[in-house]
């Protein structure tokens, strides 16, 4: 059998055939993987990416209204807020390293690498992967031993004192579910994505995009681009933009996010209900 697999033992983006019927879902998987022999994402990373996929097949692999709506008022919120921060964790780096840097020049939301598992190599790692994306201001890069987030006892409690410690708005993507709960305690407004409505941190959350980052970001960005010029011409859209955030309803949400995920299902099933 002739290899696909490198001397290294990696599989090439290029032997991935472009006529495979899920190309686009194996290229993603495998900036994941890249990003595990880059030393970016950890082998948790794996496991979350999968988790992440399964439920992206339950919402049909696409952007519903319901998320929509949920991504505008998470744009909205960023500008609405003093200072937020976008937190930047091994998977979101090597998914959308880019699209993230765009959407913290946008609006004006600092990035700060925030990770689980604080395996040596992993911060320098995913700096560079963000600077090579265009980013020059990058948080969380020095250890801040004496900048905690109280009631959180995972590595993620360490945080910037000019990012996340003086956040009031903080964007948490990809979240493993130990934090939302903690810098609520702290007056902060959470958003997250994550495609699983049922996770802690999309229940904790104030604002729970439930769609795949790799869509979602890029969209943020367009949605940012659109409302910044409205706020260059009209300052009084920060008033709409704000009034957008005080309507949300987190709960409603959510709850609109699992009856897709039933309609979709009901909809596949072919037996007669009769
Ligand atoms: O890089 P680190 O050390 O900070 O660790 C990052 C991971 C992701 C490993 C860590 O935060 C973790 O273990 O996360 P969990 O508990 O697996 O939770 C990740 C959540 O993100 C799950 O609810 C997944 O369904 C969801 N998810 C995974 N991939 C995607 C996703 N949501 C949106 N888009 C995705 N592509």
């Amino acid at each position: 059998m002739k290899t696909n697999i490198t001397e290294k033992g990696r599989i090439k983006m290029e032997h991935i055939p472009k006529n495979h019927p899920r190309a686009d879902s194996l290229r993603t998987r495998q900036r994941i993987i890249d990003g595990l022999h880059e030393n970016i994402v950890i082998e948790a990373g794996l496991i979350a990416h999968g988790r992440g996929e399964a439920f992206d097949y339950l919402i049909g692999e696409r952007t519903n209204d319901n998320a929509m709506h949920a991504i505008e008022v998470a744009v909205a919120a960023l500008f609405s807020a003093k200072h937020a921060v976008i937190s930047v964790n091994g998977n979101v780096a090597a998914l959308c390293a880019e699209e993230i840097v765009r959407l913290s020049k946008i609006t004006g939301a600092l990035l700060e690498i925030n990770l689980f598992y604080g395996k040596p190599g992993r911060i320098e790692a995913i700096s560079k992967t963000l600077r090579d994306a265009g980013a020059d201001n990058i948080l969380g890069i020095i250890p801040f031993e004496s900048s905690v987030i109280h009631n959180l006892s995972s590595n993620r409690r360490f945080v910037d004192p000019k990012g996340i410690k003086i956040a009031d708005t903080v964007l948490v993507p990809l979240e493993d579910g130990d934090r939302t709960e903690a810098l609520k305690e702290e007056g902060k407004r959470v958003i997250t994505i994550d495609l699983n409505p049922l996770s802690r941190t999309a229940q904790q959350a104030d604002i729970t995009i439930v769609d795949n980052i790799i869509r979602v970001i890029p969209r943020m960005c367009e949605i940012a681009k659109d409302y910044k010029q409205q706020l260059d011409k009209n300052k009084l859209f920060r008033k709409e933009l704000q009034e957008k955030v005080i309507k949300w309803d987190n709960a409603v949400n959510l709850s609109n996010a699992m009856m897709i995920i039933s309609t979709y299902l009901e909809s596949k099933v072919s037996f007669n209900k009769n």
